[in-house]
């Protein structure tokens, strides 16, 4: 189907809507398991009836109909989405409408169903689980007190040890700056930003600055540093960007800029996990090439310099490379197993994951789940295992857990991959129940009705504390099972009494703590439709969100007012291709993905083309409100409508129309150098997540 860039909602809510018109939801899964479907009923069934539908998102009510039949029609459909339902200023409220459809039709929890969003990067998921957002600690966990000390017990130091690190407690609570708005906590005036200081030093850690929005204010911001540090394999566009000159008024005379060569993931070892959550371990290929260290190295050496390598490392062992200390891969993932109870990466010790390696041909790659037999090489017993023990993989190692090859999953066992919705909400909202209904559980489990989180009072009450040893009830004593470093209260609750220690509960489809409880159709702040724009405004600006200043509805109204459509009435949306990876350095540095791709273009419609004067293979000037104007060549196609331009975002080196090569160290230029689409995508974030508005934006294109 294809729509506008952005109208997820009106479609997802197009098709919600002649579910519920034939009464083809699962109304049994929905008043056992889902919250607040009735409110969702009554806003879509309102609110977007098919002429409302094809008005904001351009398909036609026998189209939207017709997706809704086969959906219905084939129990259970998967949603898989990645990018295009994400990165937009609505992107929280688009994908809950994704989830709010499979929800409708019964389809989660169970095998070919579910959301599925594919992880872009090797290891992402990985990455993202051990906490580099500045909003949690690692497993998820808050920035609440109690989740430091639950660290910090398990670090082995002092929880006012790490207090002490902070430039005020305040600060250690807050959720921080994301790695999409650092530019904005440079140049945005102090008394604005929501902290002491504005930041004055970055670190790209494996990080390209062509992959971020506002290209332009970047360069600024880059300039007005103390401190700029690459640490890369390549030295990507920000050693080159750094290197070019800018304005005179920006540049800090004393900033200074270190290019540290990072080793590849297959110059180390270590666990990495991938979209469906299992996990695998990693062996190294060949000693880190040159100078290169592994990223954990270099950490640590950091941490050395600053004055706290021993308490960084007071969990690890160090193995000798090149003649320098690093931390054993094994030892950081036997940390991650005695710390991350919330999301089960408890279960993974390298041990298990290196006999799964081993022994993959012992594994159905359908189901994931173990034919049966042990691992030759350690006598490691596989059956009944998942491949990669997919998270959550409950408990201590040896519980033995198999994984959870789907979630929410009530037709197996929990000691089976079974499971069911997390009560992590609370039991009760405005009256209604929050739990589960009666009947609806996980297979065989002693508790059949809906049941909250469990902490030692709930296993006192329910009479299940003597099965805990005794070193489990003085680890348990006042504890919750995310808090219990025994994992105790796990182990009774799950194979004692077939439970879930995050209680079994109903799913939300209203969503009281977001911007938008229920998903609500909003328009891009730099949209070709005024008028659409006018029914569908965005959200009201945020004061400090993330600790800045957010703009929303003063911003698009300003471009509603100076008329920016008309100036630029092309819709311009990006993304990838199969020969590059994301910033595009290391991938337009190899010659063959070089010979494949070698021009940064702009994909336009014939009938677009043809109003410019376009012709396939010439080159187009593509200008945007940020000022940019990047020169590109033309693929005139029909992959886009006519309404709309596509371009890839892989590269860089080319600078609004200049060549960068003179500005990266000598040998170290892409073959391939190109315009950085980047440099032209327009201020705009997603309400929760500060996601960039990469998706849809607005440009003009003309013959160069
Ligand atoms: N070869 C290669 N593979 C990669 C990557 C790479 O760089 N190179 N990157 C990896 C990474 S990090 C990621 S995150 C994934 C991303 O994977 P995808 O999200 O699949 O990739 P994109 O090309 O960004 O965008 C996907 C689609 O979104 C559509 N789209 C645009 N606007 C909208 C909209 O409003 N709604 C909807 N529903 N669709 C829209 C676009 O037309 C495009 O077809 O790919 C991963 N795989
Ligand atoms: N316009 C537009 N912009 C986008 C997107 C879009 O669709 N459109 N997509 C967005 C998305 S989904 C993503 S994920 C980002 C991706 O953008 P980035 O996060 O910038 O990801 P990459 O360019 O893939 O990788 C960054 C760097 O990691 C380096 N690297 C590789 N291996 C290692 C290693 O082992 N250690 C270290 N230290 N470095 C290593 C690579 O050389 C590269 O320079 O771009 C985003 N930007
Ligand atoms: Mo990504």
């Amino acid at each position: 189907m294809r729509f506008r860039s952005g109208s997820d909602i009106p479609f997802l809510f197009g098709v919600l809507h002649h579910i519920f018109k034939n009464g083809w939801e699962d109304t049994k899964y929905i008043n056992d398991r889902v919250y607040g479907m009735d409110k969702v009923k009554e806003e879509v069934m309102a609110k977007w009836t098919p002429d409302k539908v094809e008005e904001a998102c351009g398909v036609n009510e026998a189209t939207v109909l017709k997706v809704a039949t086969m959906m219905s029609q084939n129990r259970p459909s998967t949603i898989v989405w990645c990018m295009g339902q994400t990165q937009h200023t609505t992107g929280n409220a688009i994908v809950r409408a994704s989830c709010i459809l499979q929800l409708a039709l019964g389809n989660v929890g169970k095998s070919g169903g579910g959301t599925n969003i594919f992880r872009g990067h090797d290891n992402v998921q990985g990455a993202t689980d051990v906490g580099p957002n500045p909003d949690s600690l690692p497993g998820y966990y808050g920035l609440a007190e109690g989740s430091w000390k639950h660290f910090a017990k398990v670090w082995g130091v002092d929880f006012d040890w790490i207090k002490a690190k902070y430039a005020s407690p305040a600060m250690m609570g807050k959720p921080g700056i994301t790695v999409s708005r650092w530019i904005d906590g440079v140049l945005e005036k102090n008394e604005f930003i929501d902290q002491d200081s504005n930041l004055r030093g970055v670190f790209y850690w494996g990080h390209a600055p062509n992959s971020q929005t506002r290209g332009l204010e970047m360069k600024r911001a880059m300039d007005k540093l103390d401190l700029l540090v690459v640490v890369d394999p390549y030295p990507s566009a920000t050693a080159a960007m750094a290197a070019m000159p800018g304005k005179a008024e920006d540049q800090n005379p004393n900033r200074a800029v270190y290019l540290l060569p990072a080793a590849t993931q297959f110059e180390t070892s270590g666990s990495v996990t991938a979209s469906n959550r299992s996990v695998q371990w990693r062996e190294k290929v060949i000693e880190p090439l040159w100078e290169s260290r592994s990223d954990h190295m270099i950490m640590q050496q950091f941490a050395d310099r600053l004055g706290f390598g021993k308490e960084l490392s007071k969990n690890f062992k160090m193995q000798q490379v090149k003649g320098m200390d690093e931390p054993a891969p094994e030892d950081i993932l036997r940390e991650i197993n005695k710390s991350c109870w919330t999301i089960g990466y408890t279960g993974q010790s390298p041990e298990r994951l290196k006999a799964h390696m081993r022994s993959m041909h012992l594994f159905d790659v359908k189901t994931l789940k173990s034919k049966g037999g042990k691992d030759k090489e350690s006598g490691y017993d596989t059956t009944g295992d998942y491949f990669g023990l997919p998270w959550p993989c409950w408990g201590t190692p040896e519980m033995k857990n198999p994984g959870s090859p789907n979630l929410y999953d009530t037709s197996k066992h929990v000691m089976d991959g079974g499971g069911n919705f997390r009560a992590n909400f609370g039991v009760e909202r405005e009256g209604k129940t929050l739990l589960a209904e009666d009947g609806s559980h996980s297979l065989g489990a002693d508790i059949t009705t809906g049941y909250p989180e469990f902490d030692h009072l709930l296993v006192k009450k329910l009479g299940w504390w003597t099965e805990l040893t005794d070193a489990e009830k003085t680890a348990a004593e006042g504890k919750n099972w995310k808090t219990d470093s025994s994992g105790g209260i796990i182990r009774v609750v799950m194979k004692n009494h077939g439970c879930h220690p995050f209680g079994n509960a109903k799913a939300r489809a209203v969503v009281w703590n977001f911007p938008d409880a229920i998903p609500q159709h909003r328009e891009p702040l730099y949209g070709t439709r005024p008028d659409l724009m006018a029914k569908y405004p965005t959200h009201d600006d945020k004061k400090t969100f993330w600790r800045l200043p957010t703009l929303y509805k003063t911003l698009q109204d300003k471009n509603i007012a100076d008329k920016v459509h008309e100036k630029f009435p092309l819709i311009m949306t990006s993304g990838r291709l199969v020969e590059y990876e994301g910033g595009g350095e290391e991938t337009r540095s190899n010659p063959w993905l070089a010979e494949l791709q070698q021009e940064m273009f702009i994909e336009i419609n014939p009938k677009v083309a043809a109003e410019k004067g376009i012709r396939n293979g010439e080159r187009a000037l593509v200008s945007t409100p940020t000022g940019a104007r990047l020169n590109v060549q033309a693929l005139v196609t029909e992959r886009v409508g006519p309404d709309t331009v596509f371009m890839p975002f892989h590269f860089s080196g080319r600078w609004q129309g200049a060549d960068m090569l003179a500005y990266y160290p000598a040998g170290a230029a892409p073959v391939v150098r190109g315009e950085a689409i980047n440099t032209g995508t327009t201020y705009g974030y997603d309400s929760v997540t500060m996601m960039q508005e990469t998706k849809t934006t607005v440009c003009n294109v003309e013959r160069a």
